[in-house]
């Protein structure tokens, strides 16, 4: 609504402004009063632009159909909620896209058939290392490079993430922050000198059905020993199967060159995970440049068996954190509403 608000507001000014063009160029050809008109408009955007994008009056990017609790909330940058096949338009460098599809419980055999609405499914199929790769690229998208960011969304394990019929479950990576500018700070090119890349994403482990899956934070700070890889840290509690379960993120770059930066993680809203002293840079030039889902088997063994993990109702703020889904049901236990 308040987008809509602003637009009329908008169109009254620029009919406004073009009366004004027309007062000072009585004396103009026609061609030129026109030029001098598409001048103004022009610039007019442009500051419209910078100011909506600075008061974070624009609604958020993706789904339209934002959560209920999240409404009037102007640090909200992005949401998707997965009902629409468009829904990766505002994400980058999708790679391994036959791993994924959005399903809804008729369409899974993993999810309860009390689902409602559409989830992404990701697959880590038997013998593969991937399951999936894109990025929320901030320039290009929020227009700036944030220091900060939360991220909340629901994720639900399928059992055959975990170990199963006596094979090893997934290990490797989770949904995460990106800092690697395609330069340094993953895949084996380790964060040197904290001048040229950095990374702090999701790790997610499935043991066994008791066990549930280990969700925990895969960094590459700047380098201090001979590693080449990055060094996951583990949330204080593990996940279970079958089950929606909220995961919160938040991360604060550390000031260039101090041991300060700061990883938090809530599991359905309780603090699972905290460390306030990461280096992770040593310039200001390195911020946060993207939001990367990203799914991939570690290590030189593939999948023993096939993996299925599902998200829905990602969102990504810059003020604050997201919380709970904010209604009576969260996604796959709504039993009255289409709403998941
Ligand atoms: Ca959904």
């Amino acid at each position: 609504m308040m987008t809509g608000i602003i637009w009329a507001l908008v169109a009254g000014l620029m009919l406004g402004l073009y009366a004004l063009s027309g007062k000072f160029t009585q004396d103009f050809k026609e061609e030129n009063t026109w030029g001098l008109f598409f001048m103004q408009r022009r610039q007019f955007a442009i500051t419209l632009l910078w100011v909506l994008s600075t008061t974070g009056y624009a609604d958020p990017l993706g789904s339209p159909d934002l959560e209920e609790g999240l409404k009037g909330r102007q640090d909200i940058v992005y949401f998707t909620d997965f009902e629409s096949e468009d829904w990766g338009k505002d994400w980058s460098g999708f790679g391994h896209t036959q791993n994924m599809r959005l399903v809804d419980s008729q369409s899974s055999k993993h999810l309860h058939e009390d689902f409602r609405g559409k989830a992404l499914e990701v697959s880590i199929k038997k013998g593969e290392f991937y399951g999936l790769s894109g990025k929320f690229v901030c320039k290009d998208k929020l227009g700036y490079e944030p220091e900060e960011l939360y991220v909340r969304f629901y994720t639900y394990y399928a059992k055959d993430f975990g170990d199963q019929d006596g094979s090893q479950g997934y290990r490797g990576k989770a949904p995460g922050f990106d800092g690697t500018y395609g330069v340094e700070g993953w895949g084996g090119k380790p964060n040197i000198d904290g001048t040229k890349g950095w990374s702090c994403r999701g790790a997610s482990s499935g043991g066994s059905e008791a066990d549930g899956v280990r969700f925990g934070f895969y960094s590459y700070a700047v380098k201090t020993g001979q590693y080449n890889y990055g060094q996951t840290l583990r949330y204080d509690k593990p996940i279970p199967y079958d089950t929606w379960t909220c995961v919160e993120q938040y991360i604060k770059l550390n000031t260039p060159g101090k041991n300060d930066g700061v990883a938090r993680a809530w599991i359905n809203g309780e603090l699972v995970f905290e460390k306030t002293d990461y280096l992770w840079r040593t310039t200001n030039k390195l911020k946060i440049y993207s939001y990367w889902v990203d799914y991939y088997r570690g290590g030189k063994q593939p999948a023993y068996h096939n993996h299925h993990v599902y998200l829905d109702n990602l969102v990504i703020a810059t003020g604050k954190r997201v919380g709970l889904y904010a209604s009576a049901s969260l996604p796959g236990e709504s039993k009255k509403s289409g709403r998941n």
